[in-house]
């Protein structure tokens, strides 16, 4: 089998995506996606002007030979815009292999681990109230595991909440510059606890309830916090702090049992290297679009099982359907799943252009068992829809000095 061709292809039905397209001499094609938000434009250079060219010819089963070729081979290697590009080629490959085989995806891996995924949806809101009414809902319609994300009354906008222009996640394309958020953490610690003691009165013992802190937090205030929230039984916390300095965990960790989690930024197994092996996390949040795909994504999974690390990848919107799929397919065969990240299947536009049918339902996901990832791109319909440039926030404390986002 030989590549004939790598198509990629920018879209922004709602949100940018850059999806990649293998396709080869025997009539098969393969899928991946390569998003990289904000930054989309440099991943789909990097790889129609530096990835594409040298693989167009090769046999698309040889995965790993094309992995090492496009990380080792590369003297920059690691690095976002390179792994994101790594990444969606790589998954393009295995749907290829997959669809050769006439097998989904987690059989290659090894097969099934469990019967579903479960999922944790998103609850957000101006304050307490509407965030609880939001996880009421979600709980009704079969969720067993929400995030819960609050605005902080004093801040005009915040992480997860931006005022009255909807959330952050629906402002693609809206604005000409990055828009900008305010912290305080202070304030925050002023609401925190009182949501937390909220929801567990309001939803019971059983739900399982997770709290993403956006990096705002230094690692002392990060362990108070832990501490705080112990009495209210998170499944984790999230990036509670920035760990580029990876030791600065061991701050947390000595002082609370609340689960932690990271990985969302992160690109390769290095970045997460100390925090798995010295078991500062419980939960590795890295995304296979962002990680280097499916290969990269099976190592870290075996690499945090030997410290008792699962996985948990990160699933928000600007990973496209083909990255839930290939998620999907991770959770279904890893050992050491923890839980998906779940925010719905996208705009309509969204679903007009990824096709996919794996089924939800009580708060799981069950992957398809078609060939491959199980999913497919309409090109025509994408065409509808052409890339708008568009940022994320940043974020700055009340004095203005810049904040982590
Ligand atoms: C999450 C994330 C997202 C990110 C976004 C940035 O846990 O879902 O924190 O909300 O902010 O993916 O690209
Ligand atoms: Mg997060």
């Amino acid at each position: 089998m030989k590549i004939t061709q790598i198509k990629v292809i920018v879209c922004c039905p709602g949100r940018n995506f850059v999806t990649i397209k293998i396709i080869t001499d025997s009539g098969l094609f393969g899928l991946g996606d390569a998003t990289l938000n904000g930054r989309e434009m440099a991943v789909a250079a990097y790889l129609e002007e530096h990835a594409a060219p040298c693989l167009v010819g090769r046999d698309p089963q040889e995965i790993e030979d094309i992995w090492q070729y496009l990380y080792r081979g590369v003297y920059w290697r690691t690095g976002a815009v390179t792994m994101t590009a790594i990444g969606g080629i790589d998954m393009a490959l295995w749907d290829i292999k997959g669809k050769a085989a006439g097998m989904p995806l987690y059989q290659l891996l090894g097969g099934r681990s469990r019967t579903g995924v479960t999922l944790y949806a998103h609850a957000s809101g101006k304050n307490t109230e509407e965030t609880l009414g939001e996880a009421k809902k979600l709980v009704e319609a079969g969720f067993k595991a929400i995030r819960i994300q609050s605005a902080i009354p004093g801040l005009e906008a915040t992480y997860g909440v931006i005022g009255d222009m909807k959330d952050y996640y629906e402002m693609q394309g809206n604005r000409p510059l990055p828009p900008e958020e305010e912290w305080s953490t202070q304030k925050y610690f002023g609401m925190v606890e009182e949501l937390f003691r909220e929801a567990r009165h309001h939803l019971g013992s059983d739900v399982h309830l997770l709290h993403d802190v956006h990096n705002r937090l230094t690692p002392i205030e990060s362990a108070r916090l832990g501490k705080l929230l112990e009495k209210y039984n998170l499944l984790f916390l999230e990036d509670a702090s920035i760990a580029e300095n990876q030791e600065s965990y061991k701050v947390i960790r000595q002082h609370t049992t609340t689960p932690l989690a990271i990985g969302e930024t992160y690109n390769t197994i290095w970045d997460c290297k100390e925090l798995v092996q010295n078991q500062l996390i419980d939960y590795i949040r890295m995304a296979a679009t962002h990680a280097g795909g499916i290969t990269a994504m099976r190592r870290i999974a075996d690499f945090a099982g030997i410290y008792s690390v699962k996985i948990a990848p990160h699933g928000a919107p600007d990973l496209s359907p083909i990255c839930v799929a290939a998620h999907l397919h991770l959770n279904t065969w890893a050992p050491n799943f923890g839980i998906q990240e779940f925010v719905g299947l996208g705009s309509e536009q969204c679903r007009q252009i990824f096709k996919q049918d794996f089924q939800i339902k009580n708060g799981m996901a069950h992957v398809s068992e078609a060939p491959g990832l199980g999913i497919d791109f309409d090109e025509e319909a994408a065409k509808e829809y052409p890339y708008k440039r568009s940022y994320l926030p940043v974020s700055r404390l009340e004095d203005g000095t810049l904040w982590h986002w």
